[in-house]
């Protein structure tokens, strides 16, 4: 038995798995819900709280909707996947794919895919695609040829994306013993905070929380389609995973931010970057930028207007997803003979 219960064991009935279901587990879900107290000190805010997501087995939340897909897909007899990604998708689908004894394909746009997430799609032996043009290029195109009927799409327009990554929402309603006021979350595709919203609204529903969150989703200026109230053509972020101009769970994004009185805000790349940088050297805790995104939202609302007293921020993904942006942040490293006296110079502080 893996010593996490699988999360379609755990959640079964809130799922919609039968008995004909793979039991299909990498050990997803059940995530650390961390304390963020040096933010709690910048903010004013009482508990602040970090879903480290990047704890799933390919280190992100994709995890936890892909295991579903994927599970319903041997389900129905497919032979193969296929999905566009900005990156964590792919991973996700191309592990869950060899796990599960399924052919994967997944279409990326060149050059905008962190180093980690990409080579995660290539070890677990997908044909990896990559086209000259955006995300949404990726996925339009995907959503075509999956109309063939050759290959199951794993997106998250596939319905049991969305059902999986609900899960989140009752694993913080569990840890916390209700919901928190305010949820604060990245916002790409927008297939997340479309599955947190449902995951909330079913939490209340069963008795598992007594209120919904305020939902708060961050999107990049470069890229924020959401806030602009219009398709962003040539989406440009250094936060590749939500680099998206034309997110296709739109409409739940909207709805999720209306039901719950909450927001949808852009953060610029360097409130991004700062973020990241205040995450890993003030909390210990190392998430990729785009995952930042959400502390930087926070930031921003909390030197306006009234706080909250208790906050939760989604850390969708790893920080070693994308090595090269925490390199391109560090000064030059000091390379020196191996002797003592040289090394004693170089570490100690001007
Ligand atoms: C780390 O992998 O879209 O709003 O193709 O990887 O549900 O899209 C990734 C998205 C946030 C945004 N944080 O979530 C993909 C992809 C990380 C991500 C998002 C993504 P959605």
């Amino acid at each position: 038995m893996p010593h996490r219960t699988p999360l379609i064991e755990r959640y079964r009935a809130h799922l919609p798995v039968t008995p004909q279901t793979p039991r299909l587990s990498l050990g997803e879900g059940d995530t650390p819900l961390v304390r963020a107290p040096a933010l709690e000190r910048e903010t004013g805010i009482a508990e602040v709280w970090l879903k480290v997501e990047g704890a799933n087995p390919t280190g992100s939340f994709k995890d936890r909707g892909m295991v579903v897909a994927i599970a319903k897909a041997m389900e129905e007899g497919a032979q193969a996947v296929l999905c566009a990604s900005t990156g964590n998708t792919a991973a996700s689908a191309a592990a869950y794919a060899a796990r599960a004894g399924l052919r994967c394909a997944v279409v990326l746009p060149a050059g905008h895919v962190a180093l980690g997430k990409l080579s995660q799609a290539i070890a677990f032996g997908a044909r990896v695609v990559a086209v000259r043009g955006s995300f949404d290029d990726a996925l339009a195109l995907s959503r075509e040829l999956a109309t063939s009927g050759e290959a199951t799409l794993v997106n998250s327009v596939n319905p049991y994306r969305i059902e999986g990554q609900k899960t989140a929402a009752f694993e913080i309603c569990e840890t916390l013993g209700d919901a928190p006021e305010w949820l604060c979350i990245p916002v790409g595709n927008a297939g997340n905070i479309t599955a947190y919203w449902k995951g909330f609204t079913e939490a209340r529903d069963a008795k598992m929380a007594k209120r919904r969150p305020q939902m708060h989703g961050f999107q990049a200026a470069g890229a924020a389609p959401i806030v602009n109230g219009e398709v962003v053509a040539d989406p440009q972020t250094i936060a590749t995973a939500i680099r998206i101009g034309n997110p296709a769970s739109w409409n739940g994004a909207v709805r999720a931010r209306d039901e719950s009185g909450g927001s949808i805000t852009a953060v610029t790349d360097d409130e991004i970057l700062d973020a990241y940088q205040f995450l890993a050297r003030c909390e210990g805790v190392f998430c990729e930028p785009a995952s930042a995104a959400a502390v930087a939202g926070l930031r921003k609302l909390a030197r306006v207007g009234t706080k909250p007293r208790q906050v939760v921020c989604v850390l969708t993904g790893n920080g070693m997803k994308d090595p090269d942006r925490a390199i391109a942040l560090a000064p030059k490293i000091a390379e020196v003979d191996a002797q003592l006296d040289a090394v004693r110079d170089a570490i100690r502080v001007p």
